[in-house]
């Protein structure tokens, strides 16, 4: 298939057009770099050395002889260089991970709020009306985050997407019908994935767009089989308060002695996935298309839940790390239960990773390997979602 991998220099972005080339696929990589100049803005930068994404295609392309080609274009600004993009190259399928994907920095200020929506709603509607308008047929596959659906099971597991409820009919009987499970996002970056969800489900009832939405959980590692080939086509690996992820900042406290920031009591029970699984779901998806006219089919990709304290305490006995219980900078539920659905994928095929020592001393042993780039003072996450919570966090970081 002839792909185009929109944001494929990101953190899954990455390891996904590599995975996607090995399977023989021709690969293209449109991305604007945004992650890059945030980096920049926030003053910091990936614990891993990261080459730049020409370089990084190059390297691919002497060690596999297969060719990563890459634009530079921004989405969410340039709908007709886009829109002549799809209709010159009629790519088969187009995985779109083009948005502003971390929630503590889409919470920063109302600059950051109105960036994140402004970037994530125009890249996915720009791309949309692209698709539509160029007739091109390609099945998109997006990412999206669990985080849509909010983060209580009520009891009962989370379905995949879809809800059936029941409703009075004015007749006196009953009538069920088939809804998206109501959205509850949390922060302004799980918002703009919980509105995508609208423009695909208009889109694929008014055009017939052929759309994969994946619900996808916190990912953790950062190699897969591909990025571990070669020095300079390592993955980027975020560490910092607003774009390192909660198991990954663990793991990297953990090698440089820093206690383990878990945020109030750690209470919150989250959805997890290897990188590496990750990667296989959006292979398995692609080779899974809807039909033209079929609903958006939605994934949950996740393989197993945890509890924050419970991977704090995981991290600390297996390191001699000591857990420090920080105020929450988020305006977030203290406990939490969570039963995922995740049948789909594992009827696809799926063998998940699950949480062993072994990986999680990979992840030890990168963030050993590279801590001397860690800048300590950009370890806090002080990004609050209230101005109450600012204050707190400003006190006690
Ligand atoms: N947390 C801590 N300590 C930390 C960092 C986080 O206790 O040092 C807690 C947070 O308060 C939160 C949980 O860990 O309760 C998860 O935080 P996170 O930063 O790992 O994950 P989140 O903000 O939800 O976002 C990440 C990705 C996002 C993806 C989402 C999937 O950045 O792109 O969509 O995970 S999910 O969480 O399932 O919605």
């Amino acid at each position: 298939m002839k792909i185009a991998i929109l944001g494929g220099d990101g953190f899954v972005g990455w390891p996904t057009a590599l995975h996607l080339s090995h399977l023989g696929h021709e690969i293209h990589i449109i991305d604007n770099l945004s992650r890059r100049w945030i980096d920049t803005e926030l003053g910091v930068q990936s614990l891993t050395p990261m080459d730049s994404i020409q370089e990084r295609c190059r390297v691919w392309h002497e060690l596999t002889g297969r060719r990563l080609n890459f634009h530079l274009l921004d989405l969410s600004s340039e709908y007709e260089r886009l829109k002549t993009w799809m209709g010159e190259n009629a790519p088969d399928a187009v995985i779109h991970f083009a948005e502003q994907r971390a929630a503590p920095y889409s919470m920063k200020s109302d600059r950051h709020k109105v960036y994140t929506v402004n970037n994530n709603i125009n890249a996915t509607h720009n791309l949309l009306a692209a698709l539509v308008e160029t007739g091109i047929d390609a099945h998109l596959v997006h990412l999206g985050t669990m985080g849509v659906y909010g983060y209580s099971s009520v009891g009962a597991a989370i379905p995949e997407g879809y809800l059936t409820v029941e409703l009075d009919k004015l007749d006196g009987g009953r009538a069920t019908q088939e809804i998206l499970y109501p959205t509850k996002p949390g922060s302004v970056y799980h918002m703009t994935k919980s509105l995508d969800q609208i423009l695909f489900q208009f889109y694929a009832q008014n055009d017939g767009l052929r759309i994969t939405d994946l619900h996808q959980g916190i990912v953790w590692g950062t190699h897969t089989d591909q990025t571990r080939r070669h020095d300079q086509l390592i993955n980027r690996f975020d560490y910092d308060g607003d774009y390192g992820t909660v198991l990954n900042r663990f793991l990297i406290q953990a090698a440089i002695g820093h206690p383990l920031t878990v945020h109030g009591t750690g209470g919150q029970t989250r959805a997890f996935i290897h990188i590496q699984d990750s990667v296989r779901c959006i292979e398995l998806a692609l080779a899974d298309a809807p039909k033209a006219r079929d609903r958006v089919r939605i994934f949950n990709q996740m393989t197993e839940t945890h509890r924050v304290r419970d991977l704090a305490e995981l991290v600390a006995m297996m390191t001699g790390a000591e857990v420090a219980y920080l105020p929450n900078p988020r305006k977030e539920a203290a406990e939490n239960d969570l039963v995922v659905r995740n049948e789909q994928f594992l009827e696809l095929g799926l063998d998940p990773i699950t949480l062993q020592e072994g990986l999680l001393d990979e992840v030890v042993d990168v963030a050993k390997k590279f801590a001397y780039r860690v800048d300590r003072s950009r370890v806090p996450a002080v990004s609050a979602w209230t101005k109450d919570l600012s204050q707190k966090v400003e006190h006690d970081p």
